[in-house]
């Protein structure tokens, strides 16, 4: 079976909605992105802060406890987080550090230029690899396309700008809010649809990752990948995993958005990296804008995906200090990245398989997920942020003698 792909925004050369698609793909090779296209064919004269479509705020949450599907469909598989106790790590701190794997981040947009990691370790633009990591200049993240410094270069620029925006735009009256604004940073690993293949461009990029957390002690907790294909060749398919897998020893979540396949189960499909089978994985599907149902685009599967959240019509950031709404799975798993985020800021001891478990409890149910998805169930950010924060010791009372 031939999943349905549909190209960046960036490369397409106008408006695609949900029921034109592939027949408008500009180009002969084979499309990764998980979405991403402009649903009104023009960049918004007028922005609002707010989206409609995005998850509603307070008043919605329920109590984890109050959630009825057995814990048996969130297994928690031991030895995710495998630890080497003769290694010294470094100190992990600051703001939690999401990883946008995509086409690159306009890390200089005005919605996003605070909102970026900056690598403490690297001097901007004197051509030095200053960090010592293998990469000359890669202030905010890293090309894995050309192997240089600079992720906002080549194709999906749209895509992984939108892609960042969901997360962590700032909370400044334009535009948008991300659902992290304030609370994380945002690493772009950019050049995804370039270079080499999107296999070796996601071990590669995985590299860097694990590389920037555990040797120079970047706080990155989450990956997000608004992409994916399929790959039937058993020794691809061990790639993939071992990649995760790599993400999973650093303690690195992977939020992962399932196809655009219009209704299509993607149960029995080898849909890399969405459907591999590893506790650090959280796979997404796409609600609709009034996060009612299932989108129409979206695929499912309740043996491979997790959960839904919105991904119709959000409004993101786009190069060139521009808002654009655009849908998709691609844009339901960053607000699902967002979220963890959100968590790892209240507990930063929360491990990502914990994060993924918080985030799976505390799902809202929805009859119409019902026997699509393992949870039955829709992200509800307020929930899992409170049960990350439920998860924080109370610091013992200082008691104060007075005499
Ligand atoms: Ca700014
Ligand atoms: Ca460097
Ligand atoms: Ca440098
Ligand atoms: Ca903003």
């Amino acid at each position: 079976m031939e999943i349905h792909r549909k190209p960046p925004a960036s490369v397409g050369p106008t408006a695609r909605t949900s029921e034109s698609s592939s027949a408008q793909a500009p180009k002969a090779k084979a499309l990764t992105v998980r979405d991403g296209f402009d649903t009104r064919g023009a960049r918004p004269s007028n922005f609002v802060d707010r989206p409609k479509g995005r998850p509603t705020p307070p008043g919605a949450s329920v109590p984890a406890s109050a959630f009825t599907y057995g814990s048996s469909n969130v297994p928690v598989k031991p030895g995710a987080n495998k630890v080497d106790p003769s290694k010294e790590k470094p100190k992990l701190t600051g703001e939690p550090v999401i990883a946008v794997i995509d086409g690159g981040v306009d890390f200089k947009h005005t919605d996003l230029d605070d909102a970026m990691w900056t690598n403490p370790g690297e001097v901007a633009g004197d051509g030095l690899d200053n960090d010592g990591n293998g990469v000359k200049d890669d202030v905010h993240g890293f090309n894995v396309g050309d192997g240089g410094g600079d992720p906002f270069k080549g194709e999906g620029t749209d895509h992984g700008t939108h892609v960042a925006g969901i997360i962590a735009a700032e909370d400044n009256g334009q535009g948008n809010t991300g659902i992290a604004a304030g609370k994380a940073k945002v690493l772009s690993v950019g050049g995804l649809y370039d270079g080499a293949d999107l296999l070796t461009n996601f071990e590669r990029s995985v590299d860097y990752l694990v590389k920037m957390k555990t040797e120079h002690g970047v706080n990155i907790r989450a990956a997000n990948a608004s992409f994916g294909d399929s790959y039937r060749d058993a020794a691809s398919q061990k790639r993939w995993t071992a990649a995760v897998q790599k993400l999973a020893d650093a303690d690195i979540l992977l939020v992962a958005a399932t196809a655009n396949g219009n209704g299509s189960n993607m149960n029995n499909v080898p849909d890399m990296p969405a459907n591999i089978d590893l506790p650090n994985v959280i796979t997404v599907a796409s609600m609709d804008k009034k996060n009612d149902k299932l989108a129409s685009y979206s695929s499912h599967g309740d043996k491979v995906v997790d959960l839904a959240a919105v991904g119709e019509d959000v409004l993101s950031t786009v190069p060139g200090n521009q808002w654009e709404e655009m849908s998709g799975t691609s844009m339901a798993t960053p607000t699902v990245a967002a979220t963890a985020a959100r968590m790892f800021a209240e507990n930063p001891d929360l491990t990502a398989v914990q994060v993924r478990d918080l985030l799976l409890k505390t799902v809202e149910l929805d009859t119409d997920l019902k026997g699509k998805v393992i949870t039955g169930g829709k992200l509800d950010i307020n929930a899992a942020i409170a049960a990350a924060k439920a998860t924080v010791e109370p610091k013992p009372e200082t008691t104060v003698a007075t005499r």
